[in-house]
């Protein structure tokens, strides 16, 4: 397998470090027990904030580059994005300020606000623009489709979703049975909404980067995860 592009391995290196990618035993929102844990929540030491901003940036920089990517206003959902919309849309101006100066950011309350500006939105309106949502994990995608749904009501249009980790697992199988092959979460929202989805990792880059870095142990329990529950596309 190739390596790791250097902002992928140096973004693996500092979510390991730092705790944020852990091994073990861990229930997901899907009942699935998974051998490892990626918590976007633990990115909160600056270093770490660091990281993980320069890595959204450098991939957004790279899909914008390729083509497939342009948008006005960054968007994080409430709550786990909203700290990593924000640090990523600094650092994409930082990093291409030519480009990114004038990009905005923008996130939802849980709970409408009745008072003073009132609203569901905080930030840049997002009324006409074409928004980019950056998030954490994608496994089933219903996170993602409760945010497109807040943008679309707003009045914006979904340009593209940027999470930190692609789990590259299938959908649970309507009668239960996690042996059939099922398509990915991310492959049913490209389709179903014809975005482009970016992510900084994927569950085989893990794998890979990680060998050296985790215990052979710990690999080896992931890897016979992915056999598992590795979507069919
Ligand atoms: P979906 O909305 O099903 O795509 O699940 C994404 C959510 O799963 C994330 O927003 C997290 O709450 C949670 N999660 C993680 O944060 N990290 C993981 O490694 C796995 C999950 C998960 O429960 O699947």
């Amino acid at each position: 397998m190739v390596a790791l592009p250097p902002y992928k391995a140096d973004f693996l290196r500092a979510a390991l470090s730092g705790g944020v990618l852990k091994f073990g035993s861990f229930e997901l929102k899907s009942k699935r027990i998974s051998p490892y844990f990626f918590n976007a929540g633990d990115f909160y030491r600056a270093d770490l904030l660091e990281a993980i901003a320069t890595a959204y940036a450098k991939t957004i920089i790279a899909a914008h580059q390729a083509g497939e990517l342009d948008f006005d206003v960054v968007f994080g959902p409430a709550y786990k994005g909203i700290p990593l919309a924000t640090a990523a849309t600094i650092k994409l101006g930082q990093l291409e300020p030519a480009t990114y100066a004038a990009t905005c950011y923008s996130f939802d309350r849980k709970e409408a606000k009745d008072h003073g500006e009132g609203g569901n939105i905080v930030g840049a309106p997002l009324k006409g623009k074409r928004v980019l949502i950056v998030d954490d994990v994608i496994t089933a995608g219903t996170a993602k489709r409760e945010a497109i749904a807040k943008i679309e009501k707003e009045g914006g249009v979904v340009a593209g979703i940027v999470v930190a980790l692609d789990r590259m697992e299938k959908l649970p199988s309507p009668d239960g049975d996690d042996s059939k092959p099922m398509p990915s979460a991310m492959g049913e929202l490209r389709k179903e909404y014809g975005l482009p989805i970016f992510a900084i990792l994927t569950l085989d880059d893990i794998i890979e980067g990680a060998k050296g870095l985790a215990s052979e142990e710990d690999i080896r329990r992931t890897e016979e995860y992915r056999a598992k529950f590795k979507a069919s596309d």
